[in-house]
């Protein structure tokens, strides 16, 4: 087929379908989003065998897999890191070969490395006043990392937890969680992106704000006297201050936030708006033609907020300033700034070379291109309207959800109902926009298995887009893999970006349920091997130093760790003691990793070569427990056992 008659026969599918969506009933609405035409088609998962893979099922004969697998001894040549949804964690693949590395316990409790058992992990995560656990779950929708000029520098990585509002920083050195916070005022924080330089001061290159939306508005003091005037319900736009983890400051706005995207000179932050109806109900929601992008300007907001033009909610100490329509009427000194968007927009990403923002339609088959450049003209008061710094629109195709960018000028955009990712011009959707009819903005489409979610590419959120790798991460996979139960594993698809056609080159199953990811080369990541037994205040630094001490009924048990032994055989506390253990590995042999674990109270945890770490409980229940290396270190590792006898 020619290239004008592909175009031709593509818009012609893009309007039938469209028609129907917007003269459907909203139930049927609900219908396509769940179930659309290609995958009500596919095959009943029960009977599949392995024979029933057929090439036309996304297989191509003209593809050379083999180049893309990783064979044995191999390394990937990019970390993939991704968020993981309402597991509550973070991952961590490789890529092209898809295999699963790490999970990054975060919100989460994790029995393998002890999180949430720890004395330490307790800290991080956050407390009740009787030392348990303030929150057992979390939601993880994105993951980004720090930046230092425009592109990661290998420090951090941010990650939201929707349901609780935290936000979490990830060491990259140690791929470890190391610090939480709560967002006052907020419910559904769900978009995040740390800045890419720092806006006030431009010497300063790296990151030094994390940007948080909330999605869900909710009375500012809320009370529980409120649920029926919804016009009171505010979303709340944070900012994180990335290496004290506290609250800098919060934004009051009109509507809601959902992603978050951030300017490469630190100038803007962004976030797309799909209820700028302060709806409660989902028909509420997308009863108005047009939502929002709104735009903050970093550098009024710091200076509204030092010169004390702000107000306390709820009970919080940190600064709101007002950022709604009403507050900002004169765009050469406003805060926000809203340009208009089509219906109900999700995601909103920034192109690498930092001129354009690219906001997804949903409920409406275009992608919303934004100009920097005129964001900051309207702040200036140089437009009449905000609506101008809109510079194309090109229809792409049904439910749009999130753009990633190759570095060469072009967007790839992922298309939930058309289960499609399409791939469009820059340029030529500028141009076509402002009336050239020659310019042809969609140049490519590829199926995918199906209804991708969030795509990304390889650098793509970085001034380094390389290029090479979209992944595409779909929410369904069905007929994809060996059914497991009623829970389907999810669809990761690498698709070889570096020609003009996109190749899908692999399918990985991805534990349910990924959202956001990122594409790192493997350069860019550099981890240690050992700990510093000197970052650890309480330390057990020598076997000699391992005893028990006891203050009243509160009893430290002093202990170390070395292949095949721990630094005490046996030990003896009373019924009713409130137990510390402190253990501290002492192997400093890379990969040599002890575990501790004992039976009937709950403990398991490991310790890393020269980490610390330390549990607390209370000895209740009488007897003798072995307390045993649960980490595979030593041939002796079954042997690696202590007792404690606890006295009744
Ligand atoms: S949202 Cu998941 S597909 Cu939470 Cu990033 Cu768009
Ligand atoms: Cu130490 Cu197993
Ligand atoms: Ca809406």
């Amino acid at each position: 087929m020619s290239e004008d008659k592909t175009q031709k026969t593509m818009a012609a599918a893009i309007i039938g379908r469209r028609r129907f969506i917007n003269t459907a009933a909203l139930a049927s609405l609900v219908g396509v989003v769940g179930c659309n035409e290609k995958s009500a088609s596919t095959a009943t998962p029960a009977a599949l065998s392995a024979s029933d893979a057929k090439p036309g099922n996304g297989s191509d004969g003209n593809v050379d897999y083999s180049k893309y697998e990783v064979h044995p001894g191999q390394l990937d040549d990019y970390y993939s890191f991704s968020s993981g949804g309402h597991a509550g964690d973070a991952r961590i693949y490789g890529l092209p070969s898809g295999r699963l590395f790490k999970i990054i316990p975060v919100f989460n409790m994790d029995c393998l490395v002890g999180w949430g058992i720890t004395n330490e992990s307790k800290k991080i995560i956050g407390t009740k006043a009787d030392g348990s656990v303030k929150y057992h779950t979390g939601d993880t929708h994105h993951i980004h990392p720090s930046y230092k000029d425009g592109t990661y520098d290998g420090k951090y990585m941010f990650v939201n937890d929707k349901i609780h509002g935290r936000l979490a920083r990830i060491r990259m050195d140690t791929m470890e969680t190391d610090k939480i916070v709560e967002l006052p005022l907020v419910q559904g924080f769900h978009g995040t992106f740390p800045d890419k330089r720092d806006p006030v001061d431009p010497a300063i290159n790296y990151t030094t704000r994390v940007f948080c939306g909330s999605e869900f508005s909710i009375p500012l003091d809320n009370n529980g006297k409120n649920m029926d005037a919804t016009a009171d319900y505010r979303s709340i736009f944070t900012c994180v201050d990335s290496e004290s983890m506290e609250v800098r400051w919060q934004v009051l706005i009109d509507g809601n936030c959902d992603l978050v995207a951030s300017s490469y000179d630190g100038k803007l932050a962004c976030t797309n708006q799909y209820n700028s109806e302060n709806g409660a109900h989902y028909e509420d929601m997308m009863s108005a033609e047009m939502d929002s992008c709104l735009f903050f300007n970093i550098a009024r907001i710091e200076e509204a907020v030092k010169a004390g033009k702000f107000k306390n909610y709820g009970g919080s100490k940190v600064p709101v300033v007002d950022g709604t329509k009403a507050a900002n009427p004169d765009p050469k000194t406003a805060l926000t700034c809203y340009v208009p968007v089509s219906k109900n927009p999700h995601g909103v990403n920034a192109s690498p070379d930092g001129k354009y923002y690219a906001c997804s339609g949903k409920l409406s088959p275009t992608a919303t291109l934004i100009e920097h450049a005129l964001v900051l003209k309207w702040f200036d008061g140089e437009l009449k309207d905000a609506r101008e710094a809109v510079v194309a629109e090109p229809e792409i195709g049904l439910g749009p959800l999130h753009t990633g960018f190759d570095g060469r000028g072009n967007a790839y955009t992922t298309l939930f109902l058309d289960s499609q990712i399409v791939k469009w011009n820059v340029e030529a959707a500028i141009k076509s926009f402002k009336g050239d009819k020659t310019a042809k903005p969609v140049v490519d489409r590829l199926d995918v298995q199906y209804q991708p979610g969030h795509g990304f590419t390889s650098m793509g959120e970085t001034k380094d887009a390389d290029g090479k790798y979209f992944l595409s991460d779909n929410k369904f996979s069905k007929d994809r893999f060996l059914p497991v139960g009623p829970l389907h594993p999810e669809t990761a698809q690498l698709i070889d970006i570096s020609g003009d056609k996109m190749k899908l080159v692999a399918d990985h199953s991805v534990y349910s349920e990924p959202h956001d990811s990122i594409i790192i080369p493997r350069n860019l990541v550099r981890t240690r091997q050992v700990y510093d037994i000197n970052e650890f205040p309480n330390a057990v630094k020598d076997a000699k130093d391992c005893r028990v001490e006891r203050k009243g009924k509160k009893v430290t048990v002093y202990l170390t760790s070395q292949a095949p032994t721990f630094g005490l055989r046996e030990w003896t506390v009373k019924r009713g003691d409130e137990v510390t253990i402190i253990l501290t590995n002492l192997d400093k042999v890379e990969d040599l990793t002890h575990g501790f674990a004992i039976p009937k109270y709950d403990i398991n945890f490991i310790v890393n070569p020269q980490e610390t770490k330390s549990v607390t409980f209370i000895a209740d229940k009488p007897g003798v427990y072995w307390c045993y290396c649960t980490n595979f270190c030593h041939a002796l590792h079954l042997e690696m056992r202590s007792r404690m006898l606890v006295e009744a």
